[in-house]
Formats: C-alpha cells, structure tokens, sequence
C-alpha cells in the first residue's frame, strides 16, 4: 500500500510563525510523524510541499495508477481551488482531507471547503494527531473496499 502525503501553500512555514493556530513543532517534525506512522503500519509512503496550485495538480496526476491513497491538507487552495478538487476527481484515488485547525470555528471564509465533496473523510482542528488519523483512516478504508 503506498500513500501520497501532500501539504499546500506556506505548511513549510510551520513552527515560524502563528503558534497559537499550528503549533509549535516544525514542518520537519510533522514529515517525520506522518513517515513513522506510515512505516509503523507497514504503508510505503511519498510526501511533497508546494505553495503553487498547478504543480499540486501535477502532481496529483503523476499518482495515478502508481499511489493507493492520498491525504492532503490543500491549506489556502482549500477555499479557493476548483482545481484540485476536480484532479482528485480524475485520478479517482481515494483522499482524505486533513487541517491543523478547526476551519468550522475560524473566519467565514475558511468554512467553505471545495476538497470535502471528494474526499472520503475531513478531519480538521486535531494538530499533528490529524495526520495520523488520517494516514490510519485511509488504511482501513482501503482494506475494506
Ligand atoms: O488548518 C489548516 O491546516 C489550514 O489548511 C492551514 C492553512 C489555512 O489557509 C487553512 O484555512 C487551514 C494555512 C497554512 C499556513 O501555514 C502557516 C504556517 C506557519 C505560519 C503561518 C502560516
């Protein structure tokens, strides 16, 4: 099983700035965690950072037929992208979308989410414990399916 971990716009900035929303741990810390929690249960696992919407795309589109599943936190193309959303859409490799905080409880515009329609799960406001969860999720749905 081999799952692609993907992180949006301004995630390599974690630890920097905005504790008191992300956290303190850096974006290192939260790679190591999602690798751990892959190799612990035996998924083989890619993980790539991008800040430019197209190169996501691409990128998604480079994973079909070679990845299983997909988490990704889409961060600010989120709420903006159609795009991303519809590439996941093509390659049909089931997602489960994953934010450091709570969207539902921050600014208006952040409740809208154009990745949720497609994905299989939201998991959002858990920090760091939401990729796991997501990682751990994604294995058990596609053990059953
Ligand atoms: O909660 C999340 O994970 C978000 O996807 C993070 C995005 C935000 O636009 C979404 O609404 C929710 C922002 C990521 C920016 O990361 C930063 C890291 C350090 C300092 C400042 C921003």
């Amino acid at each position: 099983m081999k799952f692609l971990i993907i992180n949006g716009p301004n995630l390599n900035f974690l630890g920097i700035r905005e504790p008191e929303i992300y956290g303190k741990r850096d974006f290192g810390a939260l790679i190591a965690l999602c690798e751990q929690t892959c190799s612990e249960n035996g998924i083989e696992c890619e993980t790539y950072q991008s800040n430019h919407e197209g190169d996501i795309v691409d990128r998604i589109q480079a994973a079909y037929g070679k990845i299983d599943g997909i988490v990704i936190n889409p961060a600010a193309y989120t709420h903006t992208s159609v795009a991303i959303p519809d590439a996941l859409k093509a390659v049909g490799i089931p997602t489960v979308e994953v934010h450091l905080s709570d969207i539902n409880a921050r600014e208006e515009f952040r409740r809208r989410s154009f990745v949720s329609p497609v994905a299989v799960k939201t998991i959002c406001g858990k920090g760091f414990d939401g990729y796991v969860e997501a990682i751990l999720y994604l294995k058990e749905y596609l053990e059953k399916s």
